[in-house]
């Protein structure tokens, strides 16, 4: 049975199929699976950067069985973004997480405000709904104190919220209860590894062990990696790989990590309908299985 259901999901593999999609984050809501990945489109003259990631909106999508996907259509475009460049076609790696019946997208984008450096950097923007599926409503300022990337959102059991963002490093914060605003100095997640670029993180507890996954570039690859700690915030002790890299060698891969229906899931890209550029890249799904001592065992991407 469970080599059946393997063989299932082999033949999803990428889940959508009409449009490129990267940087799945998956997150159940009311008995259903949602995915919010970022976009990806060609860039043209004019129209972000050619040879480049270019990514002009959000879409969500849904399924209650893994196989059949409902797009709900585009969720934010970077034109509703007040706070944004709306030239620079770069809403990356999104989140989504439910609070007191809110939905709460956390998005990246760059600032039309130039920092400090004299570049116009990333910030983390919030837009709100009332169904997973939107319409969400993007807040006119992003989050203050945070310039980074592929925000990531956890609550722990006890209902604090803590977010987690990429800067070359990983770093993370508590969260108001509103959701919209810092409750903490952001802190440089320490023991990860020193060489290489670190994004894309996501947290998850299970059996009361927070596991932090993150891609990690190296030598122009990027594994899935994560760290174990007893508390969101760490610290946490590297622990091992969950996917090796892309075999049709994407540069880039990220991951949510999700239980639904009693099995665990990874999901993740790669750029199987864009071989030959890997910016235009595919979500993807595989089952993913933990060993007697909480430690993860490495997903081998499956293909049709
Ligand atoms: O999709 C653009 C960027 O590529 C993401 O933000 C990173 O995580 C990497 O997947």
């Amino acid at each position: 049975m469970a080599w059946g259901c393997t063989i299932a999901l082999l033949s999803q593999n990428p889940i959508i199929r009409d449009q490129f999609t990267a940087d799945p984050t998956a997150r159940v809501f009311n008995g259903r699976m949602y995915v919010y990945p970022s976009h990806d489109i060609l860039a043209e003259e004019g129209k972000g950067r050619p040879g480049w990631f270019c990514m002009e909106d959000y879409h969500v999508f849904s399924s209650d069985n893994l196989t059949q996907w409902i797009d709900h259509g585009v969720i934010v475009s970077q034109n509703d973004v007040l706070w944004g460049d709306s030239t620079s076609y770069s809403m990356w790696a999104p989140d989504c997480v439910e609070r007191n019946g809110k939905y709460y997208f956390y998005f990246p984008a760059n600032n039309r405000v130039v920092d400090a450096t004299g570049r116009k950097g990333f910030s983390i923007g919030v837009a709100i709904a009332d169904h997973p599926e939107g319409p969400f409503v993007p807040q006119s300022e992003p989050i203050q104190n945070v310039r980074g990337i592929d925000p990531n959102v956890f609550i722990d059991k006890d209902g604090q919220a803590y977010l987690y963002w990429s800067m070359q490093n990983i770093y993370v914060a508590k969260l108001k209860d509103n959701m919209l605003e810092l409750d903490s100095e952001p802190l440089i997640i320490a023991n990860l590894p020193d060489k290489g670029l670190k994004e894309g993180p996501f947290v998850f507890e299970r059996n009361g062990l927070y596991y932090l996954t993150f891609p990690h570039v190296e030598n122009n690859i990027e594994r899935l990696e994560y760290a174990i700690g007893k508390h969101p915030m760490g610290p946490f002790e590297m622990t091992g790989v969950i996917m090796d890299e892309s075999p049709l060698n994407c540069w880039t891969n990220h991951q949510s990590i999700v239980h639904y229906n009693h099995q665990w899931y990874l999901f993740y890209h790669q750029n199987e309908y864009s071989p030959n550029f890997d910016k235009n890249r595919s979500i993807c799904i595989d089952s993913l299985f933990f060993n007697a001592d909480g430690t993860i065992r490495k997903v081998l991407p499956s293909r049709r």
